[in-house]
């Protein structure tokens, strides 16, 4: 993000833990200082902002049936109007790559944005969402991905936006598969603008479903052993005129196998090498290593899924012997 920005931006990063403020602004002191190093990130700075007490809440709200991948701080996306003092913002996910200058897409729709305006996402075909749109009386087929947004937080303020969000989580614990993404689709279902795609690339913006964990572990096997058609499809949705790359599924391409698992990662390395410690890029670059990557994946992405996979493999090796 500062790599390419044109214009001076000011950076809000929001923390779930208090203990974060200090080692994350030492970070980005670290990497701001050295892309002034090399004439980027000119007039730029940045804010750390402790999200502490809004987690606390979070933490009350129902338990709920989430994808276990997805954290909770993404719940914190209810409460940008009340921790950051602006009228209106870009909002980002960590999970991405800027490729380009977003002060761009913040000037020329900042001022006159209603809500929210926010990138399509094609998989609206899920049950849980179905269900969520036929009890709101919502258009099934309009989806969007949280992970950019404008954000007009003067209006987000005045219409009280995290307490209606909060209630979407309450009413319907059991259908926010995906977190505040859920809930902010029903919220702003009807009210959002779309954005267009160049802001957001992400996995399902090429109308491809590999939703389901299960699917997503065997595609994914099947991509580390192949480095098959999926991750070729993938790399396609990047091109010339990409502004944000999100990595928005799992495995992110900085964990054990990511590199392997899905495309772009390529993109992440590139942008690492130039900001991080050297030491720190060999660390994450050692990761990459194939051979225990496979089953260090299984074990994260939890026991049904190993088990999944023993019975899959289970039945590769009855089939070929
Ligand atoms: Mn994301």
């Amino acid at each position: 993000m500062l790599y390419h920005a044109k214009h001076p931006l000011r950076v809000y990063v929001v923390v779930p833990d208090e203990s974060d403020v200090a080692n994350i602004s030492r970070s980005l002191t670290q990497v701001l200082t050295k892309l002034n190093g090399i004439g980027r990130g000119a007039a730029c700075s940045f804010e750390v902002l402790n999200g502490a007490d809004y987690m606390d809440r979070i933490r009350s709200f129902p338990k709920n049936n989430s994808r276990r991948d997805l954290t909770s701080a993404a719940y914190l996306k209810f409460y940008i109007q009340k921790l950051i003092d602006e009228d209106a913002i870009l909002y980002v996910d960590v999970d991405v790559v800027v490729l380009g200058d977003l002060g761009e897409v913040a000037n020329k729709y900042l001022d006159s944005l209603e809500y929210i305006a926010a990138v399509g996402n094609s998989d609206t075909g899920q049950q849980h969402w179905r269900t969520l749109a036929s009890i709101h009386d919502l258009n099934p087929v309009s989806y969007f991905n949280t992970g950019v947004m404008l954000m007009n937080l003067r209006e987000l303020r005045e219409s009280r936006a995290d307490e209606l969000l909060e209630t979407v989580v309450k009413d319907h614990a059991e259908l926010m598969i995906h977190k505040d993404q859920d809930a902010f689709n029903v919220i702003f279902n009807r009210k959002h603008w779309p954005l267009d795609q160049k802001y957001n690339v992400h996995d399902f913006s090429l109308g491809l479903n590999y939703s389901g964990v299960f699917e997503r572990f065997i595609l994914g096997g099947l991509n580390i052993l192949s480095n098959g058609m999926l991750h070729e499809a993938l790399k396609e949705q990047v091109g010339p005129d990409t502004v944000v790359c999100h990595y928005s599924a799992q495995p992110k391409p900085w964990e054990p196998n990511g590199y392997y698992c899905r495309a772009h990662s390529d993109i992440w390395f590139r942008y690492a090498k130039i900001v991080l410690d050297p030491a720190e890029y060999a660390t994450f670059h050692s990761l990459r290593n194939i051979g225990s990557a496979f089953w260090f994946r299984a074990k994260q992405i939890g026991q049904l899924h190993i088990a999944a996979a023993r019975r899959l493999i289970g039945g590769v090796i009855r089939r070929s012997t």
